[in-house]
């Protein structure tokens, strides 16, 4: 499977640290993935069931063995639930992180949220607005609990449909709304998932998967982008700042701390209590020459699109930078992180510490976060990083760090084009920008690591196409260099024109998972200035090394959206046959778009061009034939 390190990761630091690593007998995801061949075809398929316990199930598409399980499910029922179920974790978890910020708002409006503040009191009166709340003559804290509210009740409360889709194209809600999609409330679409995917409920795999198709829509425009909104206004909206990244982010005379998961509700208190002078007088006074914080996955990319702090990784670098030797602590809240870290950290000095009540982890301190008590509890662990400090051992940091750009929320974008999409637009139409491609997503041990991410957004910016990236991939397109000043250099001649303009990188750091949805508000702003559906648009997604149950909503909820989406890992749906010509052919009659499977990302680029310029010419615009 793995030759040698560089068939596992492609960047140098990745490279040098998997070596370290391994030279100190450290056990990685790439040496567990090793160990789990031949993985397990049926479930690879998605052809094995463990719903009930008349099982487990597993039928045989090749048409060898059983072809129903003991309930009488057949192959199309068996993989439908299990990527309903797949699709409900994805939004449950996003939507569950969204509510969390919710209840943040909540106690910073009636005073329970020590240390919490509205930094966004306009995007506060504006998404009220949105809510149906009065603003007018308000203050700021009397509408964040009225928005509060009215965002609680997207989640639980018997509607006809979710506040944020109006944000959506007209053609678009109604398309939705004739096919039954729309979604009534972010908790109600995914308790009903698992309800239908019971043994014995909904036996129709069309109408399992037209409902994962609404599951997922209240993620992307209910729990994720309360989740987005609702940090904005806490934490602020982001704007362009430069920041740094790769393991080189980590300094050899300072103490280190990395935060890692997704909710900045925790990570906003620690950088707070790293920036203060007590923390800072702390670590001067143990021989340190201060306290760098710095990020990994999603809850480093929140913290770098507001605040510029620097990222030291992606999704497969979590382990591999503890093997520096330089981490004096490491501080989890949810989501991506591998339950191997506790054990890794215990190689070196790191001391790891948990903070979420939902999820503790294997050799982890566990010090709970809660609104009322962060600020506190912040200086209490930043203070034992600080501590841990005079126990660290021999420090390898290999590499030097990479200079980047992030912060760039549609607000950001629309102000670096004077206020307006026009300029976007125009561009597009013109051709100067062929179009545009999100590229998100997380990274996975079956592909080597970020070069799936590099390798397309290359080819996609050098043939005039702007990329927007989130999550895992918009670390390795930072590392890569593609957010530097003369990354413009890279970038076909009219993107080069249009990026050299307007002084941005042909590629946009959009920010973390949650984040992807301001791909959807920018995507519903260019089509309502173009007075067409986001499906007519010249754009298209891509996940390239995706993992996760969340990438798989996001892929949905893009589709739904009518965006043409290329996965690189095949989802488990290929014990389907039905399934697999529903979601890479038959949903463009549905809803406008498919997915594409293709781990190639040379290939894959051919599929995304094609896409581009097919729908250019059919709105008209000036096409190529790729
Ligand atoms: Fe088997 Fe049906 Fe039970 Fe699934 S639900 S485990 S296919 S009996
Ligand atoms: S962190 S979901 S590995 S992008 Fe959002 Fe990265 Fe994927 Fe997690």
């Amino acid at each position: 499977m793995y030759d040698t390190i560089k068939d596992k990761t492609l960047p140098q630091d990745g490279q040098l640290l998997l070596k370290k690593a391994e030279a100190d007998g450290v056990e990685t995801v790439w040496a567990r993935h090793q160990a789990q061949q031949p993985q397990c075809g049926y479930c690879e398929m998605g052809a094995s069931c463990r719903i009930c316990i008349m099982g487990p199930c597993r039928v045989d598409p090749f048409g060898q063995g059983p072809q129903q399980g003991v309930c009488g499910a057949d192959a199309d029922i068996i993989v439908a639930r299990n990527l309903g179920r797949m699709i409900a974790a994805g939004a449950a978890s996003h939507s569950d992180h969204g509510r969390d910020l919710v209840e943040v708002l909540a106690g910073v409006a009636d005073g329970t949220a020590l240390g919490y503040t509205i930094r966004d009191e306009d995007k506060l009166r504006r998404l009220a607005a949105e809510y149906g709340v009065a603003v007018d003559g308000r203050e700021a804290l009397a509408i964040a609990g009225d928005l509060a509210d009215a965002m609680q009740e997207d989640y639980g409360t018997r509607k006809k449909g979710l506040a944020l889709l109006a944000r959506a194209p007209e053609a678009r809600r109604a398309l939705w709304q004739k096919l039954g999609i729309t979604p009534r409330g972010i908790d109600r679409e995914t308790s009903e998932m698992m309800h239908r995917t019971h043994m014995g409920v909904d036996n129709d795999w069309q109408s399992i998967l037209l409902h994962a198709l609404r599951n997922a829509l209240s993620d992307g425009w209910g729990g994720s982008m309360i989740a987005t909104e609702v940090s904005d206004i806490l934490y602020g909206t982001p704007t362009p700042r430069p920041t740094a990244v790769n393991a080189g982010v980590l300094k050899k005379d300072q103490v280190n701390i990395i935060v890692h998961g997704h909710n900045p509700v925790v990570s906003e208190m620690i950088l707070q209590a790293c920036l203060s002078d007590e923390m800072t007088a702390l670590a001067q006074a143990k021989g340190a020459a201060g306290i760098n914080l710095a990020g990994v996955c999603c809850t480093g990319n929140e913290l770098l699109m507001r605040h510029g702090v620097p990222m030291a990784g992606n999704h497969l670098m979590t382990e591999l930078i503890l093997s520096t030797g330089a981490v004096d602590m490491m501080i989890v809240d949810y989501q991506c992180i591998m339950p191997s870290l506790g054990t890794v950290a215990s190689c070196y000095h790191t001391k790891m510490v948990s903070t979420s009540d939902k999820a503790r982890f294997p050799h982890m301190d566990h010090h709970e976060f809660h609104p009322d008590n962060a600020a506190e509890k912040a200086r209490e662990v930043v203070r034992e990083a600080v501590e841990n400090y005079l126990r660290r051992g021999e420090v390898y940091i290999p590499v030097e760090p990479v200079d980047s750009l992030g912060g760039f929320s549609v607000e950001a974008v629309v102000g670096a084009l004077g206020g307006t999409p026009e300029p976007l637009l125009e561009a597009i139409k013109a051709g100067k920008i062929r179009g545009a491609v999100g590229i998100v997503g997380c990274n996975n041990p079956k592909i080597k690591q970020d070069y799936g991410h590099v390798t397309l957004t290359r080819r996609l910016i050098e043939n005039d196409i702007l990329v927007v990236d989130t999550g895992c991939v918009a670390v390795a397109n930072a590392k890569a260099g593609f957010k530097l000043a003369d990354a413009i250099a890279m970038a076909g001649p009219g993107l080069k024109e249009i990026c050299g303009a307007l002084g941005v990188p042909p590629v946009l750091h959009f920010g973390s998972c949650v984040d992807n949805v301001r791909i959807l508000v920018l995507l519903s702003a260019l089509a309502d200035a173009l007075g067409c559906d986001i499906s007519d648009l010249p754009v298209a997604g891509s996940a390239p090394e995706w993992y996760s149950e969340k990438a798989a909503a996001i892929g949905c909820y893009f589709v739904a959206s009518g965006v043409y989406t290329v996965l690189g890992p095949m989802p488990p749906v290929t014990g389907s046959m039905n399934i697999v010509k529903l979601l890479t052919e038959g949903l463009e009659d549905v809803v406008g778009a498919t997915f594409a499977v293709e781990p190639d990302p040379e290939k894959a680029a051919l599929l995304i061009r094609r896409r581009i310029e097919d729908k250019r010419r059919a709105l008209g615009l000036p096409a190529a034939s790729v």
